[in-house]
């Protein structure tokens, strides 16, 4: 059993079986309301095998404690300013080192996708994290349909430009837009989400509408938000922060508690919403997702890959 799933057992019971009877309430009532939207979390599958048992982090907590610079560089910016954007109609570029590339409608990239609910631990490099309950697909599904070529050995990211909706563009407080990447096998790995919503909502704007990258055994910068293009490349693409700041911020980023940042340790961090005196956890190897994602990094040295 992987370590994720057997440290939580018998803890906040009650929060969980909250949430469990609300889900399913919506669950009985989604069918009576014609036209629900696309997005809506009722054809989401729950996938245990890839789900922590720990308790989820209110949704409040969620969608209003973010990092989303394009909002401003404040926790509580997202969530003030976020709603400016909008998400609908969206597409996604595919290019690079693939056979079938091209621009397509967010519902057509959605159509015949499993959309499947993981609820992942969520670690930012900040020492803080969550327990999100996600709904999305596995971007395997997506790289699959796109045919990637031979020389295809990373996948690069990248966030929408648009500075009259996001606020926080319009200072050059990073270099716009925000770009990630990743290296094939991990792009490729089933615990690698394209998210679509969090509990049973649509994407909130301030966690990345309308779609966003999960990589849960890797600290939260990684995982890009509002994406607007994706490239298959031969070359390790440019990311955001380790670009900036790569003594403080590597390109695999993946969570390891023996690493600290140059500034502040890495072997423990807050979780979110504990309450007045938060509750500080060890944090474990990749997150605690060694057990799968551990054979990836074999052989390579993690502190100088850090
Ligand atoms: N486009 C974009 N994606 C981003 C960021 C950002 O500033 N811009 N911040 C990252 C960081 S540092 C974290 S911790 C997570 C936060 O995700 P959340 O707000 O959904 O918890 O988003 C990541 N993705
Ligand atoms: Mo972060």
């Amino acid at each position: 059993m992987p370590v994720w799933k057997s440290r939580f057992k018998d803890r906040d019971v009650t929060d969980r079986s909250v949430w469990m009877n609300r889900r399913t309430l919506m669950a009985g009532t989604a069918g009576l309301l014609a036209g629900a939207p696309a997005l809506a979390s009722r054809h989401a599958i729950p996938n245990p095998g890839y789900s922590t048992d720990e308790p989820p982090t209110r949704f409040e907590d969620i969608t209003s404690y973010n990092n989303f610079y394009e909002f401003g560089t404040g926790k509580d910016d997202p969530a003030r300013y976020a709603s400016a954007l909008t998400t609908d109609p969206w597409s996604i570029e595919i290019a690079g080192e693939c056979a079938n590339p091209g621009t397509h409608a967010l519902e057509d990239i959605l159509k015949g996708k499993t959309i499947e609910e993981r609820i992942y631990r969520f670690r930012c490099v900040e020492a803080w994290s969550m327990v999100i309950p996600w709904f999305g697909f596995q971007l395997s599904a997506l790289l699959d349909q796109v045919v990637p070529t031979s020389k295809a050995r990373y996948v690069a990211f990248e966030t929408l430009y648009r500075p009259e909706e996001m606020i926080g563009q319009r200072s050059r407080t990073i270099p716009w837009p925000y770009v990630e990447g990743l290296r094939m096998d991990e792009a490729m790995h089933p615990l690698t989400l394209m998210a679509t919503g969090i509990y049973e909502e649509k994407m909130p704007n301030q966690n990345g509408a309308p779609i966003r990258l999960v990589v849960p055994w890797k600290y939260g910068f990684k995982s890009i938000k509002s994406i607007v293009k994706i490239t298959l490349t031969e070359e390790q693409p440019p990311a955001t922060w380790n670009i900036l700041q790569p003594d403080e911020y590597g390109f695999y980023a993946n969570v390891n508690p023996e690493v600290d940042h140059p500034r502040w340790s890495q072997a423990s961090h807050r979780v979110v919403g504990s309450g007045l005196f938060a509750r500080r956890e060890p944090t474990l190897m990749l997150n605690g997702y060694a057990d799968e994602v551990g054979p990836l990094y074999a052989g390579m040295d993690l502190r100088k890959n850090f």
